[in-house]
């Protein structure tokens, strides 16, 4: 198992550009003050997050909500702030034509649209230095005989072989599932078996992503990590919180308990271990709470839930399960999960210069009344707006 600081040092959360902007549900977006008013905001509001935490360097970038003439300047100002950017998200879930589907609509036009806005894509990873394009499909159906099942997953075949072909040697393929939303009888990468599937057709640079927003009440997503760890397919996670559905709330929020447990399939598989090159994302969109500190508390939710796992005492577990020890072994889990890490977190972040408590220093620190004052008039839009 990897040891405390190590795995704390390791673990790096990679925050999404639509976390900054004005975005919220499909009822209502509130919009708030401050916001960014393009990427390049969003990248300096990113920056804030790692600069308290000190675990979160990277920035996913969605297309088209973060388009700029010249990404080469973006990667830059990443940079000059202390971050890089980090994934490509496509976006094939807003356009007018995407009405029946994008890469599996039955109209070869809207498919090979959809195929060129991912294979841009793979043209700005270039541009950026991206290793990962994350990709998520609403496509589906909402009523039974609407199209053909099997049909959509053939065009979904084709799509992705296409894309696959145009990836760097370093680059990769996140390909996420989602179990229903917007589409409600059918969605066409639904699970993670459907996602496993279609990456191990395609070959080892197609990994899937597992959104922990997007499973079925009471599913073993756990379970899932540690099968597709084992199978060298965990490519990703895009860490949010569900209560009933895809809440893109802070991680952890709704139960502490299974991140822990997620977290430990991770940390006692090896995926903290950036050779694994399993990567840690947030994919929130929040609308009531306050953007930089709600990713900031997701930041300390996803420490939290870690330093739990690595505290976990491997010689001991191993010892009760080989003896078969039922309430033995579940005592050392345990026991880790009930520990109180925050004052070992914050020691951690006081060895690396950073104050122990991120909330209270980024809320002393100014930066948001600036942002307020600075950014006057005209707020950049992002999902849900
Ligand atoms: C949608 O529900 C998925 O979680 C997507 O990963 C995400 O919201 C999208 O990629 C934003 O671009
Ligand atoms: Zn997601
Ligand atoms: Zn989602």
């Amino acid at each position: 198992m990897t040891d405390f600081t190590t795995g704390l040092d390791d673990l790096a959360i990679e925050t999404p550009s639509w976390a900054y902007g004005n975005s919220g549900t499909r009822f209502k977006v509130f919009a708030q003050r401050g916001v960014p008013r393009d990427p390049f905001e969003k990248v300096a509001d990113a920056a804030q997050v790692h600069a308290f935490t000190g675990a979160a360097p990277t920035v996913a970038l969605h297309i088209p909500w973060d388009r700029v003439p010249d990404y080469a300047a973006l990667a830059d100002h990443a940079v000059d702030h202390g971050v890089r950017l980090g994934a490509i998200n496509a976006n094939v879930f807003q356009d007018d034509d995407y009405m029946l589907g994008s890469v599996t609509n039955p109209d070869p036009k809207v498919r090979r649209k959809a195929v060129d806005h991912l294979l841009e894509c793979v043209d700005i990873m270039d541009l950026t230095g991206s290793r990962d394009l994350k990709l998520w499909f609403s496509d589906g159906t909402n009523y039974p005989g609407q199209d053909d099942i099997r049909a959509r997953q053939d065009r979904l075949s084709e799509a992705l072989t296409e894309v696959y072909a145009r990836l760097g040697d370093d680059q990769r393929l996140l390909l996420e599932y989602k179990l229903f939303e917007p589409a409600f009888y059918t969605t066409d990468v639904p699970d993670w078996g459907t996602s496993f599937l279609h990456c191990v057709a395609l070959g080892p640079k197609a990994v899937v992503c597992v959104d922990t927003g997007h499973h079925a009440p009471g599913t073993n997503i756990e379970f899932i990590v540690a099968l597709l760890l084992r199978a060298g397919r965990l490519g990703a996670f895009d860490f949010n919180s569900r209560f009933y559905a895809d809440d893109d709330l802070m991680v952890g929020a709704a139960d502490p308990f299974q991140l822990f447990r997620i977290m430990f399939e991770v940390v006692s598989g090896g995926g903290l271990d950036p050779a694994t090159g399993v990567a840690f994302m947030l994919d929130q969109c929040h609308n009531i709470e306050p953007k930089i500190q709600g990713q900031i508390r997701s930041v300390m939710n996803a420490q939290e839930a870690t330093a739990k796992a690595l505290l976990v005492d491997a010689a001991a577990l191993k010892a009760a399960q080989a003896e078969g020890d039922v309430l033995g072994a579940n005592a050392v889990l345990m026991d880790a999960y009930n520990t109180d890490v925050r004052p070992l977190l914050a020691g951690w972040r006081e060895s690396r210069g950073l104050d122990g408590d991120p909330i209270a220093a980024y809320k002393a620190s100014g930066y948001f009344e600036k942002i307020v004052a600075e950014r006057v008039g005209g707020t950049q839009a992002g999902w849900g707006a």
